[in-house]
């Protein structure tokens, strides 16, 4: 009984070599698995320092937990703003939630007063080109009080004398809030609507390299010498910055160039 398993082993043996005996084509194969298209990450992050008469807003490590980092003025020789108060302006490295990171959020500003943001905006992964804007400026007057009154006939939405008043510079900062004089000024007077290249083909000519930071200083002041048409008025607008890749863009401008539309 045995033999015959044997044998019929040495059946099914043979019969398996004749099969692939048959089949003995030349063939060869090369594999390559897991190709994958990935796209690079354009992702912009920015953080901001402020100062306000001298104080600096810094976090509060005694108070600070895990989930909350509060932030307070720092000591300064002007007695506006009170250190140790909240403040707000400065946070860490982050994305902006559009409602609830104002770069400037000031309730009582004075004649004399000034401040200023340290902005760093970081380009993850690659080179991209970098624009700010501001928009949507609104200077109100929220109603005229009695001096105001004296000197200001014009109240209502759009009719404040803010704009016409604060002074701002900005310039491209190496990150120490202060201005040298090689430091290039970007824009300056008062505030306005516009777009400020900050990376594009018009000003730096390079990209902002990829895995890299700059520094803008915004610094403002109303004026000592500004007077009473100015009280309770209001200044808002929106601030944003973009960066768009670098790569196969050379030509890229943060404010378009108009084509022409032909004739009028
Ligand atoms: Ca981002
Ligand atoms: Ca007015
Ligand atoms: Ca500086
Ligand atoms: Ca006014």
């Amino acid at each position: 009984m045995k033999k015959v398993l044997i044998s019929l082993s040495a059946i099914v043996l043979v019969a398996a070599v004749a099969i692939g005996a048959t089949v003995a084509f030349f063939s060869d194969t090369e594999t390559s698995t897991g190709n994958t298209f990935t796209a690079g990450a354009i992702d912009l992050t920015v953080d901001s320092q402020q100062h306000y008469n001298g104080h600096e807003c810094v976090p509060n490590l005694d108070t600070a937990t895990s989930e909350n980092m509060p932030y307070v003025w720092g000591p300064g020789r002007n007695p506006y703003p009170v250190t140790g108060t909240a403040c707000g302006g400065t946070w860490r490295l982050k994305d902006l939630v559009p409602t609830f990171d104002k770069f400037f959020n000031f309730g009582d500003i004075k004649p004399g007063d000034e401040g200023e943001n340290t902005i760093s905006l970081h380009v993850i992964n690659n080179d991209a080109w970098v624009c700010a804007e501001v928009s949507n400026l609104s200077s109100d007057d929220n109603g005229l009080n009695e001096p105001e009154a004296l000197v200001d006939e014009s109240d209502g939405v759009g009719n404040g004398e803010l704009d016409d008043t604060m002074l701002w510079t900005i310039w491209r900062d190496d990150g120490d809030n202060i201005r040298q004089e090689n430091e290039p000024i970007l824009a300056s007077g008062h505030p306005v609507n516009g777009v400020l290249p900050i990376y594009d083909s018009t000003t730096t000519g390079t990209p902002l390299p990829g895995g890299s930071m700059t520094f803008l200083g915004v610094s403002w002041t109303l004026p000592a010498e500004s007077g009473n048409e100015t009280q309770t008025d209001s200044l808002t607008g929106d601030i944003s910055f973009r960066v768009e890749q670098a790569r196969n863009n050379e030509n890229f401008r943060c404010v378009p160039v108009q084509e022409p539309t032909g004739d009028i």
